[in-house]
């Protein structure tokens, strides 16, 4: 079998549908390569030290671990002095971090959660890193957060690692969704699935179902009508699968379809939501689009959303078409 680089893919994709521009195509290239040096030191664990709390709490207030710190400085060091990027922001920083003056700055914005699924770092479950690409608004100088603020739309690339058995990168420019495996010993990504494809019916479903008695009546009535199965409204038996890394549950509904959800709930009226919209929903957005499947917050599409602050939160429903469009319609009726 001829086997295709991820540099390769890249490469072929500028020449051929001269979708990638150079800059882009090297900002990807940075990226994964930072996913390798994560993927690297996640798989150590205990070994290097690296599992537990780092006995510091991020902007959102959430107990930073030693590898979401380590994690974002990977990230922050790669993609610094490439000369692609005018500034980046990240789940751990409370805000932007400009490229220094003394490298060139480039014309792209890199987002991302360096390590999503926190929870599950130090129980040796799928972790992942998730990233998105905005460019900089025309005549930008100092970049502020405000340039950062763009509707989900306007994404050139988005894209995530899984750190699990394999580690695989996930990536779109906006041309279909491609997967690429880690080859460990080679240290190189190797193109492994082309233009995933989300069914638009699935018999699957991941929620937080520890939250039931709080969710808002047309959450707590779609699920009741999932769980209900054969004898129910719907006719038919649904399966629950839930493993609190947005990064592997996508992973899942990218490969086999299902509806992923992190609706707001009654526990915290004024939020609205867990997830990030900037780096969290609108990548997966872009990417769940792209494989042919929706994502909504219940009540527009997460990708429409204009973000008002960079660390905004918002409620969460994407995977098989189906299934997004229906729970979307409870929301409305
Ligand atoms: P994190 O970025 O701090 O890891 O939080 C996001 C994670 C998602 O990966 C996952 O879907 C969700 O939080 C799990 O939440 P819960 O702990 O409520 O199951
Ligand atoms: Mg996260």
């Amino acid at each position: 079998m001829k086997r295709v680089s991820l540099t390769q893919y890249l490469v072929e994709e500028q020449r051929q549908n001269n979708k990638i521009p150079a800059e882009l195509r090297l900002l990807i290239e940075v990226v994964a390569r930072a996913c390798k040096s994560i993927s690297h030191a996640v798989g150590k664990g205990a070994l290097g030290e690296v599992l537990g709390s780092a006995g510091s709490e991020n902007v959102q207030g959430e107990v930073q671990k030693k590898l979401d710190v380590l994690s974002n400085e990977i990230l922050l060091e790669a993609n610094e002095w490439g000369g692609h990027l005018a500034a980046m922001a990240s789940e751990e920083m409370e805000t932007i971090h400009p490229i220094p003056h003394r490298y060139p700055k480039g014309e792209y914005m890199l987002l991302f959660d360096p390590l999503d699924g926190s929870s599950n770092i130090d129980v040796n479950v799928s972790i992942g890193t998730i990233f998105s690409v905005l460019k900089a608004p025309d005549g930008m100088q100092e970049p502020t957060e405000k340039d950062f603020l763009q509707p989900g739309t306007k994404q050139v690339a988005a894209g995530y690692a899984v750190y699990g058995p394999q580690t695989v990168l996930v990536l779109t420019t906006g041309d279909g969704v491609n997967c690429f495996t880690l080859d460990r010993e080679m240290g190189s990504w190797v193109l492994t699935q082309r233009n995933m494809q989300i069914p638009a019916d699935t018999k699957e479903f991941a929620i937080n179902a520890s939250n039931a008695r709080h969710w808002y009546p047309p959450v707590k009535r779609y699920v009741d009508e999932l769980l209900a199965g054969k004898t129910g409204a719907r006719g038919k038996d649904f399966n629950m699968r839930w493993i609190a890394s947005m990064v592997a549950d996508v992973h899942r509904i990218l490969n086999r379809g299902g509806i992923f959800m992190y609706p707001a709930d009654a526990r915290e009226p004024d939020k609205p939501g867990k997830l990030r919209l900037m780096y969290e929903a609108n990548p997966m957005a872009f990417l769940v689009e792209q494989a042919g499947g929706a994502a909504t917050n219940g009540k527009q599409r997460i990708m429409d959303i204009q973000p008002t602050k960079l660390h905004e939160r918002v409620a969460v429903f994407l995977g098989s078409k189906n299934e997004v469009e229906r729970v979307t319609g409870y929301h409305g009726e």
